[in-house]
């Protein structure tokens, strides 16, 4: 049995070698993909036309009990796994129907609502209720105990962003249920926006040193009134319009540790810039209609439709009425550890070439048994 063969041994000692290094679970780095692997996050649209018929099916047809959450993901067509909107990001739909109760829970990963449709149903984040109405964006933080409930006489429905694959990625997934159905009222309802809800105005004796944001729910009247005050002195970003950045009133950071959260007003007409920049986003109509232009294909999108623009993807966004979008994405991450990179398109004065019009894809075979699952999975 040859092993040292010297530079450039025979084809049948290499493959001896190699075999040797598997027995140890080992490999060459040069045999992987290494550096050379490309994202898997495709850009993507999912209309809301498409999902709230089923959304209300599953109000129907799911008890929330059984569910916990009444969730429907928008999975990314192109990750393996069967729940992903982006490498690093959940976008999720929930629905909840007056009287119900989501039960409370905690989890390492921390989560974001924007509110699409109804009044009426709160999120309860550590004994604190606060009231959703359309357009508002609301945190829960890692490992706080939440529950939903609605209060109201309509269904309620919001988008649901959260960090699951990136704390996944690191191990660092925990999650614990409640002993009862709801974690117990301590605060006032909506404390946290008398409180910490004063724009630049922060309270003195208050000492908060956690990692996410004291303001539970940023109001969306108080949101759009910036928007279009603002609006009135500038045109904003090249790329974006009048964008503005969720912060953490009393640090000006990101209001969540790991998902960094905008809001942008285009005026209509507005043709914005193509840029790229690392970190994926997941973007929400709020409210208008236009199309963006992702990697030179075009995106036409609605109210209330959900659209991703992978990490280091061209886009510019066309606004045909006055419109807003909601976005969050992992800069908030990649930033911190100097991640962050970012370009602008100079030729064609800043616009993509348009190469087609997006097409929805084939639902793609994932691991046998993932789809087939009728029943949450048990927990310990
Ligand atoms: O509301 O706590 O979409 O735990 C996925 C997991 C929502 C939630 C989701 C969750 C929640």
């Amino acid at each position: 049995m040859a092993t040292d063969t010297g530079p450039g041994g025979k084809m049948e000692d290499l493959d001896l070698f190699y075999e040797q290094v598997k027995q140890v679970h080992g490999r060459g780095l040069w045999q992987t993909e290494g550096t050379a692997k490309k994202t898997a996050t495709l850009p993507y649209i999912w209309k809301y036309q498409d999902f709230r018929p089923l959304l209300f099916k599953a109000a129907a047809m799911v008890p929330i009990e059984l569910a916990e959450r009444r969730v429907l993901v928008m999975a990314n067509p192109g990750i393996t796994s069967d729940w992903q909107a982006t490498s690093t990001l959940l976008a999720n739909l929930q629905i909840i129907l007056p009287g119900e109760v989501a039960r409370s829970h905690r989890h390492s990963a921390s989560a974001l609502r924007l509110v699409i449709e109804g009044t009426g149903a709160y999120t309860a984040v550590d004994g604190e209720k606060s009231f959703m109405e359309p357009g508002d964006f609301v945190t829960t933080p890692n490992w706080t105990w939440h529950d939903h409930g609605n209060d109201g006489d309509q269904a309620m429905i919001w988008l649901d962003g959260l960090d699951v694959p990136l704390v996944q990625a690191t191990e660092a997934m925990f999650y614990e249920v409640y002993g009862a159905e709801q974690y117990p009222i301590v605060n006032p309802d909506d404390m946290s926006i008398r409180l910490y809800g004063g724009g630049a105005l922060k309270p003195t004796w208050v000492k908060h040193n956690q990692y996410f944001s004291p303001l539970l729910n940023y109001k969306f009247a108080k949101t759009y009134e910036t928007l279009k005050a603002m609006a009135e002195q500038t045109d904003g970003s090249p790329h974006d319009g009048i964008s503005v950045e969720y912060t953490n009133p009393m640090t000006g950071g990101p209001a969540l540790a790991t998902m960094s959260c905008f809001a942008s007003l285009m005026a209509p007409g507005l043709h914005t810039k193509a840029h790229r920049h690392t970190g994926g986003t997941i973007y929400h109509v709020i409210k208008g209609k236009g199309h963006s232009v992702i990697n030179g294909k075009v995106f036409r999108w609605d109210e209330k439709d959900t659209f991703v623009v992978p990490s280091w993807h061209w886009h510019e966004h066309h606004a045909e009425s006055e419109a807003v979008f909601f976005s969050y994405s992992d800069s908030a991450v990649i930033t911190s550890v100097g991640l962050y990179r970012e370009e602008a398109l100079e030729e064609n004065n800043g616009h993509q070439k348009i190469e087609g019009n997006f097409e929805p894809l084939p639902v793609p075979e994932r691991a046998a048994g993932v789809q087939q699952r009728r029943e949450p999975p048990k927990r310990d």
